[in-house]
């Protein structure tokens, strides 16, 4: 009896010590939670970028840090849940970014950007880099820059094939006024309307037509309810990758350039999914039954949005424009 009893305790005794001595021994593994909200569908381009941000920080930081990510998020709201520090990161369009650090709104400037690559080289390159600079003091950190596509023309009404064609029809713009002052050029009735409304004002014909890149039309499945595209590409769409500064500043040096890293690879990963469904996205749109215009004169709507540039120089300063039209590496 007396033996079982040392036994036990013995046991007890050395279990206990070896619960101490292995919780002693463990890393320090308080977890981190970050919560990021996107405007789209978990399986876009915003997903992609989502994803890989939390792949990425959970990897380089043994798992301290863990994104939890909300879709389908509307981006005024999530962007300034961010700047007030109750939501950690947003990956957002450029679209609404102009209310909080208006400098920005010039990369919104419809055919500033010739292709990809010009975009690419403009906002990977000094340029771009100093914008976001800009952020920190809106209460803002700006990790990278992402992607969301050149922008085209969707409606219900009919074809376009010219800047006259798409006079008179009712089209939802992102709330930007660059976007604003370019379509009210074209002669359309451009109306604000945030993104998480889009398909339903558009299944209820309270509005004719949209404009958004292919990613952005396939994944928010705009064929249901549009059955005209026409290929403008009239802007440039890009996206950013932000977070709170009061999340930021709380985080070492080492971590603070971990995100940095981390939001480089994920705005890579977002560009090459973009690439892949403007690759796939306008066959399958025109097999989900929308009838697109491929070969539209493109030069025709530059022509009628010219008079928006007027504006835009007053805006931004021509020489600043034309520093990011002529950008060459
Ligand atoms: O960022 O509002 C828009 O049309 C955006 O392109 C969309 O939310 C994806």
């Amino acid at each position: 009896m007396k033996i079982t009893r040392w036994v036990a305790v013995c046991a007890l005794t050395f279990s206990t010590t070896f619960i101490l001595v292995a919780t002693l021994a463990a890393p320090s593994r308080a977890e981190t939670v970050l919560q990021l909200g996107h405007p789209t569908a978990s399986n876009s381009h915003y997903g992609v970028a989502a994803a890989t941000l939390a792949d990425e920080l959970a990897k380089r930081s043994n798992g301290k840090f863990k994104v939890v990510s909300t879709p389908n998020g509307a981006e005024r709201e999530i962007i300034e849940s961010v700047q007030s520090g109750t939501l950690d990161l947003v990956v957002t369009s450029t679209g609404p970014v102009g209310n909080f650090v208006p400098e920005i709104e010039i990369v919104d400037i419809p055919f500033l950007f010739k292709d990809y690559e010009h975009a690419h080289a403009v906002l990977d390159g000094p340029i771009g880099q100093d914008m976001l600079k800009l952020f920190p003091a809106k209460g803002i950190e700006a990790l990278a820059w992402g992607e969301n596509g050149f922008r085209h023309i969707t409606n219900s009404k009919r074809p376009i094939n010219t800047p006259a064609d798409a006079k008179g029809l009712k089209i939802r713009i992102m709330e930007n006024q660059v976007h604003m002052s370019a379509f009210r050029q074209l002669g359309v009735l451009p109306t604000p309307i945030a993104f998480t409304e889009l398909f339903n004002a558009l299944q209820q014909g309270a509005i004719d037509g949209e404009e958004n890149p292919i990613p952005v039309i396939t994944s928010s499945e705009f064929a249901k309810v549009q059955k005209y595209l026409t290929l403008t590409g009239h802007v440039y769409s890009p996206a950013l990758i932000l977070m709170a500064k009061s999340t930021y500043d709380r985080l070492s040096p080492y971590e603070q350039n971990m995100f940095h890293e981390a939001a480089a690879v994920a705005a890579k990963a977002m560009r090459e999914k973009v690439a892949a469904v403007e690759a796939t996205g306008v066959a399958e749109l025109r097999a989900a039954g929308m009838q697109v215009v491929t070969d539209v004169d493109r030069t025709k709507f530059q022509e009628a949005l010219e008079p928006a540039y007027a504006e835009y120089a007053k805006k931004f300063g021509k020489d600043k424009i034309d520093q990011i039209r002529n950008y060459a590496p």
